[in-house]
């Protein structure tokens, strides 16, 4: 992403260059699928691909937007209580008014935004737009009350849940606002707690392939997923009163098994997953520290197998990315993110690179007449001021 971009259409727009520009990026995730929400831990890191804002106050109470990608605008006051219509500048509404909730004092302010992570691909696009103005409008207007790196997760993160109807967890912000160059981060989402892991695989690489479909229909069928889990969560709280359990994470196995009878089939599969995958982002940790990348793409596969069979979040377009990703014996694949279309991520032998690309990219062609996009992966830095 060229800053020189947004600049020009800054200046375009509000006929000046007297701008702030900020960056966010967005994430990759290696395991740990739909346990955030859960409490249970994830192992993302940020790419390069990112979302780029020029911002600036202008002594009014008034926001003036534009979208450099979707050549949209928009208007609205500061304290409007509905905010615009289009998702895109909800995004930059719904953290403003959260950062408000928290303390900083915004005030009217031009922006005209931009970005490069491929949308509906399942490497959060949104998450990146909402750490950039995050990040940036409270550079500019904290004025003493700034707030900390984790208030703006949580002001992204509230902001899916309030303004745009998503009840995501935490990963995606996190990941975006926290992001190292070269490093993985494995994050407790219970405690918070998380560690830097470099990430510098020795003869292998990371490649995602996008399907360059997206079944999902306005969020329901993640805000389900999460619905389940917490339907075995309560029923389990029930029986045992006398433990605290939060979330899924608070269960171990034989919970669930207690508990089989008082929920559906499938509320116990989706949860079925949620532990088994909690577990498989420690063992990939541990292999990770040895060096073990055999068993680090073995977790991939039952991840992505736990997301088809029991989580049902994928697709025929990912299952058969997957299937041919095995087929050319690939260490590690799995589906990416939320699911229902994206991409998978693929632990690669450097010498076999080629040669899945291509054959990957040849079989998807043939069978669905899509081209896939190939993102090769390069870990890096979080959200950041550039000028
Ligand atoms: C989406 C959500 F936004 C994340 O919070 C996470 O649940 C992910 O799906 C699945 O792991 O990206």
């Amino acid at each position: 992403m060229d800053k020189g971009l947004v600049i020009k259409y800054f200046n375009e727009r509000f006929g000046s260059e007297n701008c702030s520009v900020y960056v966010s990026p967005g994430r990759i995730n290696l395991i740990g699928e739909h346990t955030d929400y859960n409490g249970g831990f994830v192992f993302p890191g940020a790419v390069e691909q990112c979302i780029m804002a020029a911002i600036a106050p202008n002594g009014t109470n008034r926001v003036r937007a534009y979208s450099i990608d979707l050549t949209d605008y928009a208007e609205w006051d500061v304290g409007d209580k509905d905010g615009p219509d289009a998702t895109c500048f909800r995004f930059v509404y719904g953290v403003a008014r959260e950062l408000t909730d928290r303390g900083v004092l915004i005030k009217g302010f031009d922006t005209v935004f931009a970005g490069d992570v491929p949308l509906g691909a399942g490497m959060s696009s949104s998450a990146a737009l909402e750490s950039c103005f995050a990040f940036g409008l409270n550079d500019l207007f904290a004025d003493g009350n700034s707030v900390s790196k984790w208030d703006m997760v949580l002001a992204g993160q509230a902001t899916e849940h309030k303004y745009i109807g998503t009840n995501c967890g935490i990963m995606d912000q996190f990941a975006s606002v926290f992001g190292k160059k070269g490093q993985l981060m494995r994050l407790d989402c219970r405690s918070h707690e998380f560690e830097y892991f470099p990430f510098n695989p020795e003869g292998y690489r990371l490649v995602l392939v996008n399907s360059c479909v997206k079944h999902e229909l306005a969020g329901s069928p993640y805000n389900d997923r999460r619905r389940s889990c917490e339907r075995v969560a309560a029923a389990i709280q029930q029986l045992y009163t006398e433990r605290k359990i939060e979330t899924l994470r608070d269960c171990t196995w034989e919970d669930i098994e207690a508990v089989k009878s008082n929920c559906t089939a499938e509320d116990i599969r989706r949860a079925t997953f949620v532990l088994g995958e909690k577990d498989r982002v420690l063992t990939v940790c541990d292999a990770l520290v040895k060096g073990d990348y055999e068993e680090v793409g073995k977790q991939m596969y039952l991840t992505h197998t736990g997301l088809s069979r029991d989580y049902e979040v994928s697709c025929e377009e990912l299952d058969y990315l997957n299937e041919v990703a095995r087929e050319c014996g690939v260490t590690g694949s799995r589906i990416m993110g939320g699911g229902f279309g994206g991409c998978t991520i693929n632990l690669v032998k450097n010498g076999l690179y080629s040669d899945f690309v291509q054959t990957v990219t040849r079989r998807y062609k043939e069978k669905y007449n899509i081209t896939p996009q190939i993102i090769d992966i390069i870990i890096g830095d979080g959200s950041r001021k550039l000028q």
